[in-house]
């Protein structure tokens, strides 16, 4: 059948699962019918198309995916960034009222076209990285207007721009400020739930000492159950508080951060096939000294992700390719486990890994063509996308000539 469109003479990197490492094709082609991929394969073999498109030896990878970001929320935190330089610890700020709760008053003083205006810079820069899927998280609102007002707009940048937006509603980050106690605002979370699922495709929590207890983030994710949303958690970033096999007892997508998970939380994980999300821009940022488990992570199989966390208070990162850097050289990730943890099992920990994530016939055609030598040069390089240009749904959005 003749394809829509044929992208030949390219290296292509598939990171599909039934493949070797990156699963690589030398002088090969990916042909797009209807939006879909259709044929990926040598380009000897490639069938014909109303359009061909001659990547000059240019490597292909699947487009990637920023599993993990709150990028749409009101402010900045420039000043408490100052407050930290002088000494002053995210705890510490957190506790006196600063953190969370003043990008809180930012976001409700928001309207949703603000939010979208706020957030499209963001976005463009995730782009620039070669990212056709970004997830979104709520979670400074946490009243149900301001919630919903989050999520509206984190879908509505998917009309702004070619990207593919996933919501996930983080009513549990915070205690918001006048609410009696924890455990009074994780009423509220349950009862906002029947109208956030609307427009939420998982539902997140804040599992921490700072946040919400094992037996709280256990009440949200039992709601989410009964609205048919699978979970996720910001698991064991501070401390150990069992966040990651609590996370898997739910049958979570991904356990992110998981600085102080031990190995029991380690095989839970594998044991529920819960995505391990890193977020080495987070480390870097509040200045960890606490590594993930990655030896413990690997041996037992579990897949690993890594996402930008672009949030104000302690990832203000929006590079994709510089997250994937940093957690080469902060968490001694391989090249093969960066591209993976942000193309396969970035869709994974999205519970979108029938669609995205690899370069396989039948998946959508988002894709990233670069101009690299090798595939180490995504990871190694910092301040330099090589992105020539992205596919979106088989559509061009750059130029590749
Ligand atoms: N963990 C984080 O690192 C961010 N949220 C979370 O649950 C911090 C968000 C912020 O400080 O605004
Ligand atoms: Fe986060």
């Amino acid at each position: 059948m003749r394809a829509d469109r044929v992208w030949t003479n390219a290296r292509i990197a598939t990171c599909s699962a039934g493949a070797e490492g990156l699963g690589v094709i030398e002088y090969g082609a990916i042909a797009a019918t209807g939006g879909r991929i259709s044929f990926v394969g040598p380009a000897k073999d490639a069938p014909g198309a109303n359009e061909v498109i001659d990547c000059g030896g240019r490597w292909i990878t699947p487009g990637l995916i920023d599993c993990h970001t709150h990028l749409v929320h009101g402010g900045n935190r420039a000043h408490e960034f100052e407050l930290r330089l002088a000494g002053a610890t995210y705890e510490e700020i957190a506790r006196a009222g600063g953190g969370i709760v003043s990008t809180v008053a930012a976001t409700r003083a928001a309207s949703e076209a603000d939010l979208v205006a706020s957030a499209l810079p963001r976005l463009d820069a995730l782009i620039a990285d070669g990212v056709t899927t970004v997830e979104i998280k709520s979670g400074y609102g946490l009243d149900l207007a301001t919630e919903t007002r989050m999520l509206k707009a984190a879908r509505q940048l998917a009309h702004e721009r070619s990207v593919e937006i996933v919501t996930t509603f983080l009513g549990a980050h915070a205690v918001p400020p006048k609410t009696a106690s924890a455990d009074a605002h994780i009423d509220a979370v349950v009862a906002m739930l029947p109208q956030v699922a609307l427009h939420a495709d998982a539902v997140d929590a804040f599992c921490e000492s700072i946040a919400f207890s094992p037996a709280q983030t256990e009440r949200v994710f039992a709601a989410a159950a009964a609205h048919g949303l699978r979970v996720k958690l910001h698991a064991d970033q501070l401390s150990n508080s069992g966040g990651a096999a609590l996370a898997a007892r739910y049958n979570a997508l991904s356990a992110d951060h998981l600085e102080f998970t031990d190995v029991a939380g380690v095989a839970a994980m594998a044991a529920h096939g819960t995505v391990a999300v890193l977020l080495p821009g987070a480390y870097y940022f509040v200045r960890e000294t606490q590594l993930p488990p990655i030896t413990a992570l690997r041996a037992a199989g579990v897949p690993i992700a890594v996402a930008t966390d672009c949030n104000p208070g302690t990832s203000p990162l929006t590079s994709l390719l510089l997250a994937m850097n940093m957690a080469a050289t902060c968490f001694r990730l391989t090249v093969e486990e960066c591209l993976l943890g942000v193309t396969r099992n970035a869709a994974r920990a999205l519970g979108r890994d029938a669609d995205i994530g690899s370069i396989e016939s039948g998946k959508l055609c988002n894709l990233a063509v670069w101009d690299i030598e090798r595939p180490a040069e995504l990871v190694y390089r910092m301040g330099m996308s090589p992105l020539h240009a992205r596919v979106f749904g088989g559509e061009m959005t750059g130029k590749c000539a």
